[in-house]
């Protein structure tokens, strides 16, 4: 009957899963130190990892490395958590073993101090060496995950039972994890089918266990009520206003519903309240990013969509033209996991189910389509990737007969996929790194570009044209100044500038418009590319259907690389160009052995679905 624990994930699972990650360093330091002071029986904040490292570099141009250091100095007293996808630490794919070792290292060194591992299938060898290096190169708390799909109290859901998960935990408490994490991506774990799982953990293995939810369904505080009737240590909450929907069950309210038992820890509900006020103003500026979900659905026990995915998802349909076919794209996401054999989906697995039901959805394929004509199918890279083995191995195997569709002639390999990749030469990329990048970079900003090249690339050449731009105040970045507005900006503390808006000039013919401002009162001016005029319509030749000799882009997106030239004599299955779409690459390869006749559209296009890009003879 020991107090409950909490951790608070308003830093990082409540915003990626309600506002597609975007949170940005700005509006978390504006409370991090005083939070910390407030309720510093807090057990952890989770406040790093997943998807926030990439969309800080990609979308934010902010360093997270920055946003980590920044927390810790701000937060000194409370648990500092991350979520590190295992073997694809945190990225999408597998990365080599040494690279994943120092990235832990580093991320210890920099503030974290529990690290939430997980792999996206549940792959034990997914999950060993991150925990050794936890282990062997922190003095930080390795907490290892098995991830909760499907219902234990369902007898026809048999694949995902009480012994499959039980297994699970022993091996992970034998693997050496500290602690154990219940790690319930999508909101799946029912408030009875807790109670079996906790007590059956219970009475398997001895680490405290910590229960993350997300409350896409709205019936999470139930089962964390159950949970916490079956002795459970630490449950996940976001504070009230950034909680619920598909982010964590209400802190704020959770408090309240065990007090006066056994288990209430004390937090001072006022407190909590002005915390929820702060985030419910700041929210504000963020609603372009919000998912669109107003009430709690029953459908997530259908289509399995983790909550962190659930706001990605939309706008990436959007951005392939399916913006009024999400419907579809929700119900193609579950029958892609019944085609795929019924795997756990969390990111990266859950990314390639996505793919593919994009994918589906924009051919107009069904689940029998597939299997009829995936011979001539170009599946995405992320479906071929996943079939290879790149990020592991589910519980009981690919189906065979799909995986023989999706990678023809390729053989796919059943050890860890990080045994296939050459260790990093530290010495030798930090020299090549600071050639290219110059010296004023850091080991970290190594590290970055390492798990993600290109990104680093256009992250750094924002910083190189804009300087640091994670401190300009939120409302300013999102939707700049209007003319005669001024803003203020910290630039290190007691330091500041007033930056004032005076006017906006007429578009020259590069796109750019003469901005002139004051800067501390002086007038200064700057040239800045309007890309609103930059957007081009796309208008390509289209494919004839009744021709099949003509190649055309299967989804819209960018044409970011020919893999043939003009007269090239091509056998079938060669891959002949990829499509780039959000984050997701499309190999499209020959329909048979032919010769490439011409070619129609160069490197960097903007495509549509059935634009022509190559005739073959
Ligand atoms: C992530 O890997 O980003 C999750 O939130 C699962």
């Amino acid at each position: 009957d020991k107090p409950i624990h909490y951790c608070d994930t308003t830093f990082r699972d409540a915003h990626q899963s309600l506002l597609a990650t975007r949170m940005r360093t700005f509006d978390l330091l504006k409370v991090a130190e005083r939070y910390a002071k407030m309720h510093p029986q807090t057990f952890s904040m989770e406040v790093w990892g997943g998807a926030t490292f990439d969309v800080a570099l990609r979308f934010l141009h902010e360093d997270p490395w920055e946003r980590l250091a920044k927390i810790r100095a701000a937060v000194p007293n409370i648990l500092l958590q991350m979520l590190i996808r295992g073997a694809n630490g945190v990225g999408y794919k597998a990365y080599p073993d040494n690279l994943t070792e120092r990235f832990v290292q580093q991320a210890w060194e920099t503030g974290v101090d529990v690290f939430r591992i997980f792999d996206s299938l549940n792959w034990m060898p997914g999950m060993e060496s991150c925990i050794g290096f936890v282990r062997n190169k922190t003095q930080g708390l390795a907490e290892a995950s098995i991830c909760y799909t499907g219902d234990i109290l369902d007898p026809k859901r048999p694949k995902y039972n009480l012994d499959y998960y039980l297994r699970l935990a022993k091996q992970i408490e034998d693997a050496g994890a500290h602690i154990l994490c219940i790690k319930d991506m999508a909101g799946l774990l029912k408030p009875y089918a807790a109670t079996e799982l906790i007590q059956g953990l219970r009475s398997t293995i001895s680490l405290p266990i910590h229960l993350h939810t997300h409350d896409t369904s709205s019936l999470q505080a139930a089962t964390y009520l159950k949970a916490v009737e079956a002795d459970v240590d630490v449950i996940d909450v976001a504070l009230g206003s950034l909680s619920g929907l598909t982010s964590q069950p209400n802190f704020n309210s959770i408090v309240e519903m065990l007090r006066g038992t056994p288990r209430h820890r004390e937090f001072d509900q006022r407190s909590l309240n002005e915390f929820s006020n702060y985030w419910e103003t700041v929210r504000e500026y963020y609603y372009p990013f919000e998912s669109g979900l107003k009430a709690g659905t029953s459908e997530v026990f259908q289509h399995e969509i983790p909550g962190g995915q659930y706001s990605n998802l939309r706008p990436q349909a959007a951005a392939l033209g399916l913006g009024d076919k999400f419907e579809q794209v929700k119900q193609t996401f579950a029958d892609v996991n019944q085609l795929f054999g019924d795997i756990v989906k969390v990111t990266p697995s859950s990314k390639v189910v996505g793919d593919m039901a994009l994918f589906m959805v924009t051919n107009n394929l069904t689940t029998q389509d597939v299997l009829e004509k995936g011979e001539s199918l170009s599946f995405p890279e992320s479906v071929q990737s996943l079939f290879r083995g790149d990020i592991g191995q589910p519980e009981g195997g690919w189906p065979a007969d799909l995986q023989k569709l999706i990678l023809k002639d390729e053989k796919p390999f059943t050890d860890r996929p990080n045994e296939h990749l050459a260790p990093i030469d530290f010495d030798k990329e930090w020299a090549a790194f600071q050639t290219k990048f110059g010296p004023q970079t850091k080991f970290t900003d190594l590290l970055s570009y390492l798990l993600y090249p290109k990104v680093f690339e256009q992250y750094w050449a924002h910083v190189q044209q804009f300087g640091d731009v994670s401190l300009i105040p939120t409302r300013v970045f999102f939707y700049g100044l209007k003319p005669g507005e001024e803003t203020i900006i910290d630039i290190a503390r007691g330091k500041s500038v007033i930056v004032k808006l005076r006017s906006v000039g007429n578009v020259n013919d590069d796109g750019n418009r003469t901005v002139f401002f004051s800067f501390n009162g002086q007038t200064r001016n700057l040239e800045v590319r309007d890309r609103s005029v930059e957007v081009k319509t796309v208008r390509n030749q289209k494919i004839d259907k009744a021709n099949p000799r003509q190649v055309g882009a299967p989804l819209q997106g960018m044409l970011s690389k020919v893999l043939v030239k003009d007269g090239e004599a091509v056998k079938r299955n060669t891959p002949l160009f990829i499509i780039e779409a959000m984050k997701m690459e499309t190999t499209i390869t020959a329909p048979d052995d032919s010769t490439v006749q011409s070619l129609h559209l160069g490197e960097g296009t903007l495509v549509n679905a059935d634009d022509l890009v190559l005739t073959l003879a």
